[in-house]
């Protein structure tokens, strides 16, 4: 076994994106590829010697070779100890989990998250610091800058580690713990959360329905939800993780998890459904015959979190993205908690929890988190409805009626256009950046812009400032139109457009999402331009 050094040229566009450098995994595996990425993300570490590192995935192809270079590095780059998830598998909260209990410098996640997986599907790595949370901006900016340069990396000629066995092996002078995946993420639910009550829920005959989406929350969602509190044999659906999540599209919103919308909209359907993503991070929920959208499950989530034991003394804060509803806010300023708006991505978050300013925070991505880890967590967030549903007594259905009733009714939708052409998309950005001071005081129907802005996020912790994060434009009605270019995708680019309403009216809660946007849908498509110069008469999603 010998540490051996390997020449190397920098690759174009290892640029990391909203969470982690993503491209297709033929890209990832073009000779260097990935270790030049890694070199760079070591070099850009201060002080790695000795340090532990915890690494772990989502279980994609190409997880398991993209594990075994990674320990070669790590032992050659002097790192005493890697944490590694039996084969390879750690969901991307469980990671965040262990990199704070284990008091690991940081951890490397394999994962694209909701992208689809094999062999032509997606690839993803990102770093997560010290306090378990995505790397800032400050980190990736380095990392980035070293993929330009970097011409060497250091790696072992020994041979694989065995990912399978549980224990200490060595690799060089490194060693290597495997881990039970679920194991210290099911303690630490079981810390936070009143599993007696829940227990007597599911005794009481409670249903409900997990699609695990062929990926990595399977083992998870059956261990928590089957094994320790009881829920019927086959609650989890699509619980093993394969390579390429069994070909599907582990996004849970309504058009890829379609199954269980079906099943919670059909005939004796269960009490309560949910589902998470590819890395374990999102969560959607739904009760029977009804859907909670992600802004309104943070809200509701904001609103009774009291009724679980870690926040039964009140929450310290929220946060949310800046494209989410202001569903949140009404809640923030009715319970006097302090309120924040950041950019898209979880690492904004990091410093507002860090810093103790927040204890729950979400997007209308379908993530919400809190201060437990520094990941959003899907599991997380359907165990604490699962105990606000055993605290009240209520069902899905009436705890969101009720919460309308009591805040009002943040309308909201998001239309995606996928994997359109580059150059268009810039062109929809462009346009409207260019037209911002135009828009404020024109009057669309019978609404009129107030503001026309590109979001700037200053961090009230640090004060670095994070700018061009989506055009934002208010109406006078308290409407609201986003226009944002996504910053996970890997092939063209997605548009994202998300419209939000209010309506205060309880008689008009019930009426259809789309129905209720449909005149916002059309002024944002004319203000926008994005159909004409796209050349897509529809979105690819809606959500
Ligand atoms: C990541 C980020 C989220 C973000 C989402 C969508 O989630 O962690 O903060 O909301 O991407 O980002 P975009 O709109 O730029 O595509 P995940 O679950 O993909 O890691």
């Amino acid at each position: 076994m010998a540490i051996i050094t390997i020449e190397t040229t920098p690759f174009e566009g290892q640029k990391p994106g909203t969470s982690g450098l993503r491209k297709k995994v033929p890209v990832f595996q073009e000779p260097h590829y990935l270790a030049n990425f890694v070199q760079s993300i070591f070099d850009a570490l201060d002080g790695i010697e000795g340090e532990t590192l915890v690494v772990g995935g989502d279980g994609r192809f190409f997880n398991e070779d993209a594990i075994q270079i990674i320990l070669k590095m790590a032992a050659a780059n002097g790192i005493a100890r890697v944490i590694v998830g039996q084969n390879g598998l750690l969901s991307t909260p469980a990671a965040s989990c262990v990199i704070r209990k284990y008091g690991a410098m940081g951890g490397i996640i394999l994962s694209a998250s909701h992208n689809p997986a094999g062999k032509n599907g997606d690839f993803g790595i990102k770093y997560n610091a010290r306090n378990g949370g995505p790397a800032p901006e400050s980190l990736t900016d380095r990392i980035f800058e070293n993929t330009k340069s970097i011409d060497r990396y250091v790696t072992s000629d020994a041979s694989d580690a065995s990912l399978g066995t549980i224990g200490t092996q060595s690799l060089e002078d490194m060693a290597i713990e495997i881990i039970d995946p679920v194991t210290d993420y099911a303690e630490l639910m079981g810390s936070l959360f009143d599993f007696d009550k829940i227990k007597a829920l599911f005794a009481s005959g409670f249903i409900m329905q997990f699609d695990a989406m062929h990926a990595i929350t399977g083992p998870y969602a059956t261990a928590i939800l089957e094994g320790t509190l009881g829920a019927a044999k086959g609650t989890v659906i699509n619980a093993t993780p394969l390579p390429d999540f069994g070909g599907g599209h582990p996004d849970p919103n309504p058009v890829y998890a379609k199954t269980l919308f079906d099943t919670m909209f059909g005939e004796d359907a269960p009490d309560f459904g949910a589902a998470s993503d590819g890395d374990g991070d999102r969560n959607i929920i739904l009760g029977r015959g009804c859907y909670v959208a992600p802004s309104d499950s943070l809200a509701i989530l904001a609103a009774n979190a009291h009724l679980a034991p870690a926040y039964q003394a009140g929450l310290k804060g929220v946060a949310r993205s800046m494209p989410t509803s202001g569903a949140v806010d009404r809640v923030a300023e009715a319970k006097g908690l302090s309120f924040f708006e950041t950019p898209t991505g979880w690492k904004f978050f990091g410093n507002l929890l860090d810093d103790g300013r927040i204890s729950l925070c979400g997007e209308e991505s379908a993530g919400t988190g809190s201060d437990h880890v520094r990941e959003k967590d899907g599991l997380w967030a359907v165990l604490l409805w699962l105990n606000i549903l055993a605290e009240s007594g209520k069902s899905v259905a009436d705890i969101l009626s009720a919460h309308w009733q009591t805040y009002g009714r943040n309308f909201y939708t998001r239309h995606d256009y996928e994997a359109v052409d580059t150059a268009s998309a810039d062109a929809v950005m462009d346009g409207l950046r260019s037209n911002l001071n135009a828009l404020v005081g024109q009057q669309f129907g019978d609404d009129t812009v107030t503001i026309a802005e590109d979001f700037s996020y200053t961090d009230p912790v640090d004060g670095s400032v994070t700018s061009n994060q989506g055009i934002c434009i208010v109406f006078e009605s308290s409407a609201r139109m986003v226009v944002r270019k996504s910053g996970t995708g890997t092939e063209g680019a997605t548009l994202r457009l998300y419209l939000e309403t209010y309506e205060p009216d309880a008689s008009k809660h019930t009426v259809e999402t789309q129905d209720a946007l449909a005149g916002l849908i059309s002024v944002a498509e004319h203000i926008s331009g994005i159909r004409a110069r796209t050349g897509r008469d529809a979105p690819s999603v809606i959500s």
